[in-house]
């Protein structure tokens, strides 16, 4: 009933979809509940490079949920004791799969069936049996959309730095893992000192410059594994696993040193820049009772006379 496989033919379609750019597998959940039906998808799901994860329970998708974190679900539409469609509303429901696309697979052929189905919260109507090469195709398309929009959605559009929700997010992730790892972890937080002022004399378009120019600089200089983020207007958060408090603060004292040197461009003038910082340890303590020892820190070198870094 289902066409047997051929792994060369489908490993060279995937890549002429990504234009020979290797791309991280999507990871797909695929509910079926004919077992048969989801070994099949198994194979061709993994034959074209991607990570599948096969469940024929109903029962188990809130469980494969958390535990897998699809990017991209498939979904049979009749299943004993409910409908692809009910498992599409249950999954909606969950803020963190909101826009995770979902594709039906049935053999339904019934129009106004799958248009039904696809107002509920489902983003392709797919038919049984199905051309594995069309299969690839649909998801690697929405997958690839799924991911750009991601991408987009975590970070702040003048930096290009994780913006204040996504930045938070990390900081729970990194305390975790510190927990887990029993690893010391930093946050520091960062303001620009008198940034209203270089507003007021150079305008706008050079105050966004410097924000851009104190992005790339604190890029430069923090390793791959610090996360950097745009807290609020002129004011930066970083994220620093793994790092004791007294090298955080020497990092930190470093960077804003030098930052305060660069000559910052405005027409045939030249003009500086600094930031004052706030540093916390993690002391086994929620996030928010991180960043608000942070902030406090921060308002500390303020109150030291600005340009300044305080643990
Ligand atoms: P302080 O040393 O006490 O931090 O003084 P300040 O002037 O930096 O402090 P304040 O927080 O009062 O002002 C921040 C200013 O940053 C106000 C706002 O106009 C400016 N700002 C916020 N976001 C942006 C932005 O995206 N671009 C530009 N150009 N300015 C911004
Ligand atoms: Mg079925
Ligand atoms: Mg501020
Ligand atoms: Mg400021």
């Amino acid at each position: 009933f289902y066409p047997a496989v051929d792994p060369g033919q489908l490993i060279e379609k995937i890549e002429t979809y990504t234009h020979g750019n290797t791309v991280e597998p999507y990871k797909v959940l695929v509910l079926d509940d004919s077992r048969a039906q989801a070994k099949y998808m198994e194979t061709v799901l993994k034959k074209a490079g991607m990570t599948a994860h096969i469940i024929t329970d109903p029962m188990q998708i809130i469980h494969a949920l958390e535990e897998f974190s699809p990017e991209i679900i498939i979904l049979d539409m009749y299943m004993p004791g409910c409908t692809g469609m009910e498992i599409a509303r249950v999954i909606r429901q969950q803020d963190r799969f909101h826009s995770v696309p979902i594709i039906y697979l049935s053999a339904e052929e019934d129009v106004t069936k799958q248009l039904h189905a696809m107002s509920l919260g489902g983003d392709d109507f797919l038919t049984k049996p199905i051309d594995p090469k069309h299969l690839i195709a649909t998801i690697h398309n929405r997958g690839r959309r799924a991911r750009s929009l991601l991408a987009l959605m975590i970070r702040d559009s003048l930096t290009g730095l994780f913006n204040h929700t996504h930045t938070l997010h990390l900081l729970d992730q990194e305390i975790v893992r510190a927990r887990q790892k029993q690893q010391p972890l930093c946050f520091a937080m960062i303001d620009i000192d008198y940034f209203k002022k270089v507003n007021d004399t150079f305008g706008h378009p050079i105050g966004d410059r410097v924000l851009r120019s104190l992005s790339m600089f604190l890029k430069q200089r923090l390793r791959k594994t610090d996360h950097i983020g745009r807290y609020g207007g002129e004011e930066f958060a970083i994220i620093l696993p793994n790092t004791r408090p007294s090298d955080a603060r020497n990092v930190l004292n470093e960077i804003r040193e030098r930052f305060s040197e660069l000559q910052q461009p405005a027409g045939d003038r030249e003009f500086n820049v600094t930031f004052s910082c706030g540093i916390a340890a993690w002391d086994d303590d929620t996030s928010q009772a991180l960043c608000e020892r942070a902030d406090r820190a921060l308002y500390s070198s303020k109150e030291l006379g600005r340009n300044c870094v305080t643990l």
